[in-house]
């Protein structure tokens, strides 16, 4: 079609720029697409079937598992597990990793960490979700996969990406050589090019946070926020705050319009609530690729070594500017 290119076409055609498995990469981002327009189906109608609600069980994080979260979670895992390029699967609604056995997967030289549905509190009131992915390179040599395939730093990732249901849908990707979003056009049914080399502005006049959780933020966090409340005309202060509760949908509005998204540790969850391997790794990977930035208020997401699954961890990204100088309050107080 003259004038627009669909998401198979570009990763074929940017499939030179990939160090190595040029195809079965490419491949693999294929079926993730293919998983997400059928997800999307379901997520718009999700007020006219019966699919909204909860399915009565607790997943592995303590959390009440929605309908939605389950259909996501199987339709990315059979997309996986039928393209044949990934030999394992870690997802936030399995306890353990899932591993592919069949006789072409279980070679495969990919494996795939997945928040099927993000921000699924949300599901119910038709606000925007997401779905994250994490590819890596495995790191055994063969045969079935094992848990070090998974517990790699987020910067030995191939690829990385998100799918935000939501006024539009939209996929963004990246192998480490920027980043593309892709908006799906329901007409022809394909993600089409919409947002080539996406870069996150240096400031911007957001800050994202559940503020109501501010009496069990560390001292640090506090300080910042009262700082983004100060006026102060030549830093565009203060700033608005937005917070969806959709990590996606805020991170993703931050990327376009520029702004901060903080999960701090707090007196419940001193590690923070975020996971590391499904959530904070792949949308580490996609804003540094943006020219933003992302850490724990102290040290770089990506450098951080995995040691479980489900591993958690505070996070402070967006916009360049805006996450150095939370981080300057982190530093003020570093134990509190
Ligand atoms: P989920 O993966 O179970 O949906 O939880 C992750 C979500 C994020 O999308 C969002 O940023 C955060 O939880 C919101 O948490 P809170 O309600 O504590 O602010
Ligand atoms: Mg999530």
């Amino acid at each position: 079609m003259i004038g627009i290119e669909t998401l198979d076409e570009f990763v074929i055609r940017k499939q030179d720029e990939l160090p190595y498995a040029k195809g079965e990469l490419s491949r693999l981002l294929r079926d993730i697409g293919l998983a997400a327009k059928i997800v999307n189906r379901e997520v718009n109608k999700a007020g006219l079937v019966d699919i909204l609600g909860t399915t009565g069980a607790i997943n592995v994080q303590g959390e009440e598992v929605k309908k939605l979260d389950v259909y996501a979670n199987k339709r990315f895992i059979a997309a996986l597990k039928l393209g044949g390029e990934c030999c394992g699967i870690a997802s936030e609604e399995n306890k353990d990793f899932i591993v592919i056995h069949d006789e072409i997967s279980k070679n495969a030289r990919y494996v795939v960490a997945l928040d099927p549905l993000d921000g699924s509190s949300n599901i119910d009131v038709n606000v925007s979700v997401g779905t994250i992915f994490s590819i890596y390179r495995r790191a055994s040599s063969g045969g079935t996969c094992i848990l070090e395939d998974f517990l790699q730093k987020g910067s030995q990732q191939a690829a990385a990406g998100y799918i935000v249901y939501g006024s539009s849908t939209m996929l963004v990707y990246t192998t480490g050589h920027g980043v593309n979003g892709f908006t799906l056009d329901p007409s022809i049914g394909e993600f089409c090019l919409s947002h080539p080399n996406m870069q996150i502005p240096k400031a911007g006049k957001i800050y994202s946070i559940n503020q109501g959780n501010f009496i069990s933020f560390p001292e640090g966090v506090k300080e910042y926020i009262r700082y983004c409340k100060q006026e102060d005309k030549t830093t565009n202060r203060p700033y608005s705050l937005r917070y969806i509760g959709s990590m996606v949908a805020d991170i993703h509005r931050n990327l376009i319009s520029g702004g901060i998204f903080i999960y701090p540790a707090t007196k419940d969850a001193p590690r923070g609530k975020l996971r590391l391997l499904y959530e904070c790794n792949p949308m580490s990977f996609i804003v540094e690729q943006a020219g933003g930035r992302a850490t724990d208020g102290f040290k770089r997401i990506l450098d951080i070594e995995p040691k479980e699954l489900h591993q958690r961890t505070p996070i402070f990204i967006g916009s360049e500017e805006m996450v150095l100088k939370a981080e300057e309050f982190m530093s003020d107080y570093p134990s509190a």
